[in-house]
């Protein structure tokens, strides 16, 4: 059993002693792989003589102290020496077995290739060191290993020599001139096809881009080197931010539990997001292969020229890194869309952990296991956070911020409140009342009424705030809200656009000059991370989707609208009415299907209507039955009163080679498929005829709304024809996986025994068993509870195996606070099992201990 101690932010002490120089030495062999750490050591605290070193898991063969032997004691996982003096040279030897170690943290095998991931405590398991990010050190790395098996040996940094050694082994020595925490190391070891590119700075510096694939892979790689020069580009242009070393390479590697890593110099990614060809990946693979080649890139700068003191600032890094990719797609892309996304994943996920027993601050007091802070909150609202900033600051104020961050920090290990200080400093918008948004967790919920007087002709917005409070965190205060407003007139003239100061838990807005009552655009953009609640009327949401200036306003609305339809009929269920659909809503959608400027992105996002799962997170308690129900009803009046129109618009799209076409065509479809079966054979020859995957992919989603001959002939064939492409296959896994259905989960389980299946593979068990807890809400809370035994089943064959993606996995299963007695009574024995195991990892205990109380 692992000690599952916590550790606090407010316990934090700087280091007794720093380490300046790191000589690595890495002679990979198997299981006989060993690894000479040389650290130049330097006391920091002048009253300290002892040294204490993490480690994970080690096996040390050799100690050595200014090149003497020493004696030294280890206690849990710690390496301790005493009695030292103020700078020595420390020696340590490690003997590591990376073929046994399936976790995928440290230094382990991927498909025969050596590779490390180090973030965040994973360095302690290849030598000990003083693991934290606060240490900055110089690296210098040699790595040696058979020279026809492991051909390209790779570190961080400039490669600055290279030769032959006996016995067909040779080494390759590497130096990163920039100090920095051991979670940027990187190592990787392996036989790969190489795409190389290059790229000129905008100060005239040649940078080498090297991409290395699996073999045969080599035509995959484009789109992903292409991202990175976009990336190079705009990092120069938006933010004036230019790469640093000579060179810049990104290995993909099959096995990972993440997406990508930022090591300095040395990105190791998830395959997911880097190959990728028109006949295997899907417009959105592409989008995602950009964002995230732009996310790793762009955390040169915000994480790793300027790091975190320590883990709980990791929303210094991740919140600032996501902020500047989404800012990069929407500059690339479309702004809406982007836009939408990025409130997609909020209102769903973060929304939903904020609600559950894993709400944290973005900047979290305690810590049990760090790998469990890799979450939307960090992450996303963490952006939001940043985000908020950036509209209280402007586009000017918000760059002066930034250039003062980095004239002050580069080179060193800072904290969010310094960050928000630059910004504040360089901008002179007080950001006091501002900070607390990093400490306090939750959703804050904003309630607006408004009133209109005829007399005086003011309209007046009553806005309150309130936040609930969470497991970990009772007390709540009022946060400074940026509230972007539009207000329109009744024929759909903008009348005012403005972003207010939203301060106290209740204020008042008054606008004068308004004769007759506007109707308000709240919140526009998701302008601040919180609830909205406002008593909107039908015509006043059919108002803001036709005039609403902003594009995300009016995907807004359409969700409202949608919303409101199927709450009246979850309400009709309760009190036996007949459910029914107000006509308007439908000629709502006709309108938006006939209007012809209207971006057709948008309109896809439009047509998606919010799933069970985004309904779900409207209100605290839900009665998933007949929710469930209800939304059918909805979508299927929606999309018989619309037929014609989408058949229309199908076939006008069809054979047009663009994304937006493609995503409307498909979103058309799915719809269509909703109302008759006649329509199938529209899927059967989009299928029949794709010339990409997109189209194969959006033919077989829109027929695994149901079971029938079509979908399981479509799949076996897609089968054959991808087999031998595991990325493929795994959106053949995902389909599996959410289709509905009463024999589901017989069938999920038989497919964990599928050759395209692998419990060691955490890409395959997201597609099949991750995909089924988070997007299958029907059957995973099937109300037998087989859903959540399932899910448990893998979660403790996976507690062992590989505990970050186990404890990934299992965040359905600990949100249960909004269904019924029964299926909260099913989930819980579900987590009391998993409590139980004799050998919980720290992942799963400090996730499952909390939901249980
Ligand atoms: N920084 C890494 C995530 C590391 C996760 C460790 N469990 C990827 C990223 O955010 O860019
Ligand atoms: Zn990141």
């Amino acid at each position: 059993m692992t000690q599952a101690q916590a550790k606090y932010l407010k316990d934090y002490k700087s280091p007794d002693y720093t380490i300046t120089h790191v000589d690595l030495h890495f002679s990979l062999n198997g299981k006989e792989t060993l690894v000479t750490a040389k650290s130049q050591v330097k006391r920091l605290n002048e009253s300290a003589t002892t040294l204490i070193l993490d480690g994970d898991d080690l096996q040390i063969t050799q100690l050595l102290l200014d090149g003497e032997p020493v004696s030294y004691t280890t206690e849990k996982g710690q390496l301790i020496i005493n009695d030292l003096p103020a700078t020595f040279e420390l020696t340590i030897v490690t003997l590591l077995d990376p073929e046994a170690n399936l976790a995928l943290e440290g230094l382990y095998m991927s498909d025969g290739a050596y590779c490390t991931q180090c973030e965040a405590e994973g360095f302690r398991r290849i030598t000990y060191f003083l693991d934290r990010p606060d240490v900055l050190a110089i690296y210098t790395v040699q790595v040696e290993a058979d020279k026809q098996a492991f051909p390209y040996l790779l570190s961080n940094g400039n490669r600055v020599a290279s030769g032959p050694l006996d016995g067909g082994r040779h080494f390759v020595r590497w130096f990163d001139p920039f100090p920095k925490p051991a979670y940027l190391f990187a190592l990787v070891a392996g036989d790969f096809d190489l795409l190389e590119d290059k790229y000129r700075t905008r100060s005239g510096r040649d940078v080498a881009l090297q991409v290395f694939v699996d073999k045969g892979n080599l035509n995959k790689a484009h789109h992903a080197i292409a991202s990175l020069k976009k990336s190079m580009k705009w990092d120069e242009e938006r933010f004036n931010l230019e790469y640093d070393l000579d060179i810049y390479m990104i290995v993909a590697v099959d096995f990972f539990n993440m997406g990508a890593m930022e090591n300095k110099g040395l990105n190791v990614f998830n395959t997911k997001y880097v190959l990728a060809d028109t006949a295997s990946a899907t417009d959105d693979d592409y989008h995602g292969i950009e964002s995230v080649v732009g996310h790793e890139y762009f955390h040169n700068w915000t994480g790793n020229r300027v790091t975190c003191r320590d883990w709980f600032q990791l929303s210094l890094k991740e919140g600032l890194t996501v902020f500047r990719d989404q800012e990069f797609s929407s500059d690339v892309g479309s702004r809406a869309v982007n836009r939408i996304h990025a409130v997609k994943v909020m209102k769903n996920q973060q929304f939903a952990e904020d609600a559950g027993p894993m709400a944290h601050a973005i900047r979290p007091e305690s810590v049990i296991e760090m790998n469990n802070f890799y979450t939307v909150t960090v992450y996303n609202k963490g952006a939001e956070v940043i985000r908020m900033m950036h509209t209280l600051l402007g586009e000017t104020g918000f760059q002066a911020g930034m250039k003062c961050y980095f004239e002050r920090h580069d080179g060193q290990a800072v904290t969010c409140d310094d960050f928000v200080s630059a910004m504040e400093d360089a901008s002179g918008v007080d950001l006091t009342q501002f900070r607390l948004w990093y400490r306090q967790s939750g959703t804050p919920e904003v309630t607006v009424t408004e009133e209109h007087d005829v007399e005086s002709s003011e309209y007046r917005l009553h806005i309150t705030q309130k936040t609930q409070p969470t497991g970990e965190q009772t007390e709540k205060l009022p946060l400074h809200i940026p509230f972007d407003l539009e207000l329109l007139s009744s024929q759909g003239d903008s009348l005012l656009n403005r972003v207010l100061n939203v301060t106290q838990e209740r204020q008042t807005f008054v606008f004068e000059n308004m004769p007759t009552k506007p109707v308000p655009s709240l919140l526009q953009n998701f302008s601040a991370p919180v609830r909205l609640s406002f008593n909107y009327c039908v015509e006043q949401l059919m108002l803001l989707i036709r005039f609403a200036s902003s594009d995300v306003a009016k995907w807004d609305a359409s969700v409202a609208l949608f919303s409101q339809a199927v709450w009246q009929n979850v309400d009709n269920l309760h009190t036996n009415r007949a459910m029914h659909i107000d006509t308007r809503l439908i000629d709502a959608i006709k309108g938006l299907l006939l209007e012809e400027g209207l971006d057709k992105a948008l309109l896809a996002e439009i047509l998606q209507f919010p799933n069970v799962a985004t309904l779900s997170e409207q209100v605290t308690q839900v009665a998933l039955d007949e929710l469930i129900l209800a939304r059918s009803f909805v979508v299927e009046e929606i999309a018989t009163g619309c037929e014609d129109e989408m058949l229309a618009r199908y076939r006008e799209l069809r054979g047009i080679d663009e994304a937006a076409s493609r995503a409307l065509k498909n979103a058309c479809l799915q719809l269509l498929l909703k109302i008759s079966d006649e329509h199938q054979i529209l899927a059967k020859s989009q299928y029949d005829d794709a010339q990409n995957m997109t189209d194969s992919l959006g033919a077989l989603s829109a027929l695994n709304g149901e079971q029938s001959e079509l979908r399981e002939q479509l799949l076996h064939d897609f089968q054959l024809r991808w087999a031998d492409t595991p990325l493929v296959m795994d959106k053949w896994l995902t389909l599996q996986a959410t289709c509905p259905g009463e024999d589901r989960i017989a069938a999920i389980k038989s497919l964990t025994g599928h050759s395209a299946f692998s419990f060691s593979n955490p890409n395959r068990v997201r597609s099949l068993i991750g995909a089924f807890a988070a997007a299958n809400t029907e059957v995973f809370h099937q109300q037998d509870g087989e859903g959540y035994a399932l899910l448990t089943d893998v979660i403790i064959k996976l507690n062992k195996l590989n505990p970050q993606v186990a404890a990934r996995i299992i965040t359905p299963l600990i949100q249960f606070k909004k269904f019924d007695s029964t299926r909260q009574t099913k989930m819980k024995d579900s987590l009391a099992q998993i409590l139980a195991l004799p050998d919980l990892s720290k992942d799963l205990y400090e996730k499952v201990a909390k939901a249980l109380g």
